[in-house]
């Protein structure tokens, strides 16, 4: 038995809840549902912790799709003192976008008086030159320092922990460079239960700088980003987890990558309640997978039977992210994109 919350519902309350806090519509019920439900607050301590990072969306009149995406963050308690440390995902240079110093992630060090520092330069974890799109942490050596997998278009990065501050770029020996595909998120998760953390990437679209077509109206600052629709989708990829620090590409032998996907979006949870890890990647204006595990290293796609393939009249939703939980604690997950 499973059960899954209809996303339009979710979508819906959502929105009330949206509408509720920011005043729009302001009925006494509203404002009387605002008043209860926002009591915290938070405050922007950015600066006054020592995280002076900036993005750069490495904007340009090229309009590249790649500028439209945010990097992603995370947190990794990296040196495993207890205290959740942070790593900030950067762009980078393209061809058409120069900037005026090179750009990096960063790895900020959490200090435990609510101040951080940057220790991107020791810990060898800055990723110049990837564009990067995320970031997902996860201990893949069982060595108890979670190590760091950092997305980006055309090639991804593992960074593995070597447990005294310092990180080495693995990936090619990992073989898990994601190579040529546009990796957008990704989960560490164990899909075979061998008590090794095997990774799924969600890619989106094969858009290259070669490819680059012009949409919008023609004239000076009239041009405009290009809709996902114009390129072709990238399918998910599934690397297997061999436990000797090297990866398995079985994204065709498992069925995951079957079919092409827009994926923004992935999470990995037990959808069915039979002790074998789901996956479920949220498509940019396609419908949804959903990757039933099938316990013998394949899975079976089935977001139209479990209905989370497409919104509750049929359409294909803008799906950028996901995550699940249970959350009326009933042991059974359900998902919000
Ligand atoms: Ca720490
Ligand atoms: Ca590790
Ligand atoms: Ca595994
Ligand atoms: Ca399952």
């Amino acid at each position: 038995m499973y059960k899954i919350a209809r996303r339009e519902t979710t979508k819906r309350l959502a929105m009330l809840g949206g509408l509720a806090l920011i005043g729009f519509a302001p009925s006494p019920f509203r404002l009387a549902l605002a008043a209860q439900t926002n009591n915290v607050t938070f405050v922007d301590v950015a600066t006054a912790a020592g995280i002076q990072f900036r993005h750069d969306n490495a904007a340009t009149a090229e309009k590249y799709l790649i500028e439209t995406m945010g990097g992603g963050c995370g947190w990794i308690d990296y040196d495993q003192d207890g205290l959740f440390d942070l790593y900030v995902v950067n762009s980078a240079a393209t061809k058409a976008y120069k900037p005026g110093k090179p750009l990096r992630a960063a790895l900020y060090r959490n200090n435990g008086d609510g101040t951080f520092t940057d220790v991107t330069e020791r810990g060898g974890v800055g990723a110049e030159g990837l564009f990067g799109m995320g970031v997902a942490v996860g201990d893949y050596d069982n060595d108890g320092f979670p190590d760091l997998m950092v997305l980006g278009y055309d090639r991804c990065i593992l960074y593995h922990n070597n447990g005294d501050g310092t990180f080495s770029d693995v990936s090619k020996k990992a073989g898990v460079e994601n190579k040529g595909r546009w990796a957008s998120s990704a989960a560490w998760f164990d899909y075979d239960n061998d008590s090794r953390l095997d990774l799924v990437v969600a890619n989106y679209v094969d858009w290259t700088p070669e490819t680059n077509h012009y949409c919008g109206d023609k004239g000076p600052g009239m041009r405009s980003y290009c809709h996902p629709d114009v390129y072709h989708g990238q399918a998910p990829t599934l690397y297997h987890n061999n436990g000797d620090g090297t990866f398995t590409d079985v994204s065709k032998s498992s069925g995951v990558g079957a079919k092409p996907g827009n994926g923004l979006g992935v999470v990995t949870f037990d959808y069915d309640n039979d002790g074998w890890q789901d996956i479920f990647i949220a498509n940019d204006n396609m419908p949804n997978f959903l990757f039933q595990n099938n316990r013998d290293g394949t899975f079976t796609e089935t977001a139209y039977l479990a209905g989370v393939a497409v919104s509750g009249d049929g359409h294909s939703e803008a799906g950028m992210g996901v995550d699940a939980a249970d959350i009326d604690r009933n042991l059974l997950s359900r998902l919000r994109q």
